[in-house]
């Protein structure tokens, strides 16, 4: 507060000295706020995602897979097989994305709660449809919580984007993957095929209106994505029994 303060009472001064970020003290360490957190006056933790890394007797790691215990890093358990979840946009560093509720529309997901679902008439649909996903079991894939015979199986194409079946077909483009997506309780979806780069939100022009579009980003297409805001999905568990669709399409 007062160091923002301070820059707009001396502007000219502040943009001369934007360049060079501050850098603060940890331990014998210098860095930047931006970039990382300082826990006990002593340890970095990489800030990724808008998100400090949390701390744990000397390991730095992502609350969205892991819990400290007793001063021991602990793996959070996955969901149960087959419990609905949805996701929920984190990134507190960029507010126009933090907390918005992923959607499911045109085969990807969107950061915008847009839901594309399809109900025939006379089968069982739930009252308004919306974005609810499926724990996998140890060895099957995500799938979208849907009514369709068949499901609707999650993936992730070969440019990183995520995608789900079409109803009545288990058919996933060339290269894509359903495997290596872990739902944690309490945590988030975690893509363990990204080498760490995590989740990024990916901005396009849709008639005229940016629209924010779910990346897995990786090594390959790290670069493609410049333009995209590095996110978290969190995970929420929703009742059981929930339907979020009849097919999204
Ligand atoms: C998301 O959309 C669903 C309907 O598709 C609605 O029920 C729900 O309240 C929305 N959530 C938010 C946070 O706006
Ligand atoms: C799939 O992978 C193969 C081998 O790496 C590559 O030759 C092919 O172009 C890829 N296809 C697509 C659609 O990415
Ligand atoms: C990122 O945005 C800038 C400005 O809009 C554009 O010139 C550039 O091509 C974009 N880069 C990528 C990788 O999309
Ligand atoms: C969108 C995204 O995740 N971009 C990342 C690419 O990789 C660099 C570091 O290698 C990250 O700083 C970016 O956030």
């Amino acid at each position: 507060m007062t160091r923002s303060l301070s820059l707009v009472l001396s502007g000219l001064l502040a943009a001369a000295g934007m360049a060079q970020a501050e850098l603060l003290t940890c331990g014998g360490a210098q860095y930047e706020p931006s970039q990382y957190v300082c826990y006990d006056s002593k340890f970095l933790c990489p800030i990724i995602a808008g998100e400090g890394l949390s701390y744990c007797s000397g390991a730095c790691y992502s609350r969205y897979m892991y819990t400290c215990t007793n001063n021991a890093l602990e793996q959070l358990k996955p969901l149960a097989s087959g419990t609905p979840f949805s996701l929920i946009v984190s990134n507190p560093a960029v507010m126009y994305l933090d907390g918005r509720t992923v959607g499911a529309c045109d085969q990807q997901l969107n950061a915008a709660n847009k839901t594309c679902a399809y109900c025939p008439q006379g089968a069982a649909c739930p009252a308004s449809a919306s974005t609810v996903l499926l724990a996998p079991s140890d060895s099957g894939p995500v799938a979208m919580d849907a009514s369709t015979p068949g499901g609707q199986s999650v993936y992730i194409d070969s440019t990183g984007s995520v995608g789900y079946t079409q109803a009545h077909s288990a058919m996933v483009p060339a290269n894509a993957t359903t495997s290596g997506l872990v739902v944690y309780d309490k945590g988030g979806l975690v893509n363990l095929n990204s080498g760490g780069y995590g989740w990024a939100a990916c901005p396009s022009k849709v008639d005229g209106k940016v629209e924010y579009t779910i990346f897995a980003a990786s090594k390959v297409n790290n670069a493609t994505l410049a333009n995209c805001t590095a996110v978290n999905l969190k995970v929420k568990t929703e009742p059981k029994g929930t339907v979020g669709a009849w097919q999204y399409c």
